[in-house]
């Protein structure tokens, strides 16, 4: 399936076009910020600046970094720019405390949305012909419904089969002849094992022949992997809850580097601990405003990925939205299991909640095929009997499912077998193997 474009004229726009486009928005969401939101009108005032002092697009540099901790003190609905009754959909991601980010909607940011991941989708191949799986479960998670707005903007037929159950999800793909599939690679990886274990080869008894995946670290070494045990070509789409979810970018058939969709993000690159700004190619923070977004726009948005911009404007597709490379890292401890975000503060916060646990504890991350498998091993306070041990798991393992949503294996060991590394304990240990 080929990449063409589904808004040719807004993918090809000229450099000086796009600066323009994004410089009439950057100022008319500095705006609308300053003046519907209490909070960033302090922020801007404690930083010196007024919305008129915006005359450039180098002068976003004047304006204040937003952060994950800025929504967090704002939980739920402080940074809304429109009233609440002209919100139409709520999402939400793991936060660093207990309180999930949320982000929300007016129907004109589900539109752009739709948009913006109906780009992504046509430039990884999905057309009207296409019979298009959405394996990833629809809920507070912006991943199901960003692929499904895109693909109902392209009008492919949709078979919403929400995430797990792995053998039906084949079974689905072999009755209706899915040719296109989404979601989280790791997944991906595993249902061409069951379906294998079905006795289903995937590569010549399935029709998937493309699919768009994010929400997890992408590398080379897992598209070949996709793309030998499908025989399809996978495509990367990135994107974050606080942005709209999927669609911020995705890679075209040269698969080197991310479009990212400049008409509606403007995206920086910085130094994390300076905040100044990286050269094209070198590595850094990508730092993101939203130039449409009416419900919650957010201006200098530090995500914490860390990525390299590309220098040259112009693609061999024909795109001239700039690109970035695949996610190399993160520059905080959030953790990434099966496209759940986690972080360890958040399982910390339950581990102390037992009179019988200990301060002691680590995460770690291994894989079990292509899946990827937590486990939090925690000290008790004092040598406990198996019955207490495996209450004390349960208690924990449920926990953790309530504040997550991911299910951990939880392991209670005695007080002082955790070994420490130095004065700091090592919190997380990950041995999964990135690569593929
Ligand atoms: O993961 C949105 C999404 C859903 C993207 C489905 C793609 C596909 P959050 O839950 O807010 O949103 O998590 C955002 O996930 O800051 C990155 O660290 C990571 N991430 C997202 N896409 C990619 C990718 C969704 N393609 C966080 N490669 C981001 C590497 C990714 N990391």
């Amino acid at each position: 399936m080929k990449d063409y474009m589904f808004n040719e004229k807004m993918e090809t726009l000229d450099r000086g076009k796009i600066e323009l486009i994004q410089l009439k928005r950057l100022k008319e969401t500095v705006h609308r910020l300053y003046e519907n939101v209490a909070y960033y009108r302090r922020k801007m005032k404690d930083a010196s600046v007024k919305p008129d002092d915006i005359k450039t697009l180098q002068d976003v540099r004047k304006l204040p970094f937003m952060e994950k901790e800025d929504l967090r003190k704002n939980y739920p609905f402080g940074l809304l720019a429109v009233p609440l009754k002209d919100v139409v959909e709520l999402h939400a991601s793991s936060g660093t405390t207990g309180k999930p980010t949320t982000v929300v909607y007016t129907r004109n940011d589900i539109e752009v949305w739709s948009e913006v991941m109906a780009r992504c989708l046509a430039m990884s191949g999905l057309s009207k012909q296409d019979i298009f799986q959405n394996p990833i479960p629809y809920g507070l998670f912006t991943g199901a419904f960003g692929f499904h707005y895109g693909a109902l903007k392209i009008g492919a037929l949709i078979v919403p089969s929400s995430g797990g159950e792995s053998k039906r999800q084949i079974t689905l793909m072999r009755d209706y002849g899915t040719t296109f599939m989404s979601g989280v690679i790791s997944y991906g990886l595993h249902l061409a094992k069951v379906a294998m274990e079905m006795g289903i080869e995937p590569s010549k008894d399935l029709n998937v022949r493309a699919g768009l995946f994010g929400a997890e670290t992408f590398t080379e070494g897992l598209r070949k992997k996709m793309n030998d045990l499908w025989d399809m070509d996978a495509h990367n789409v990135y994107g974050l809850s606080e942005m709209c979810g999927p669609g911020v970018s995705t890679d075209c058939d040269q698969h080197d580097g991310l479009h990212l969709w400049e008409d509606h993000f403007f995206v920086e690159c910085i130094d994390p601990e300076t905040g100044e700004p990286v050269e094209p190619e070198e590595k850094g923070e990508l730092v993101i405003s939203t130039l449409t977004k009416e419900a919650m726009p957010l201006l200098r948005y530090r995500t914490r990925d860390l990525a390299f911009l590309y220098d040259i404007r112009e693609c061999e597709c024909g795109r001239t939205h700039v690109k970035h490379s695949t996610i190399i890292g993160r520059t905080d401890d959030m953790i990434i299991v099966s496209g759940t975000n986690l972080f360890p503060s958040q399982i910390e916060e339950v581990l102390m909640k037992h009179q019988k646990g200990g301060v002691n504890y680590r995460i770690i991350l291994e894989k079990k095929g292509y899946l990827d498998l937590m486990a939090v091993e925690v000290e008790s306070l004092e040598v406990l009997s198996e019955k207490e041990k495996d209450e004390l798991a349960k208690f924990y393992t449920k926990e953790i499912k309530a504040v997550t949503g991911y299910t951990p294996m939880v392991r209670i060991l005695d007080p002082g077998t955790i070994p420490r590394d130095g004065i700091k304990a090592k919190r997380v240990i990950d041995l999964r193997d990135q690569g593929g």
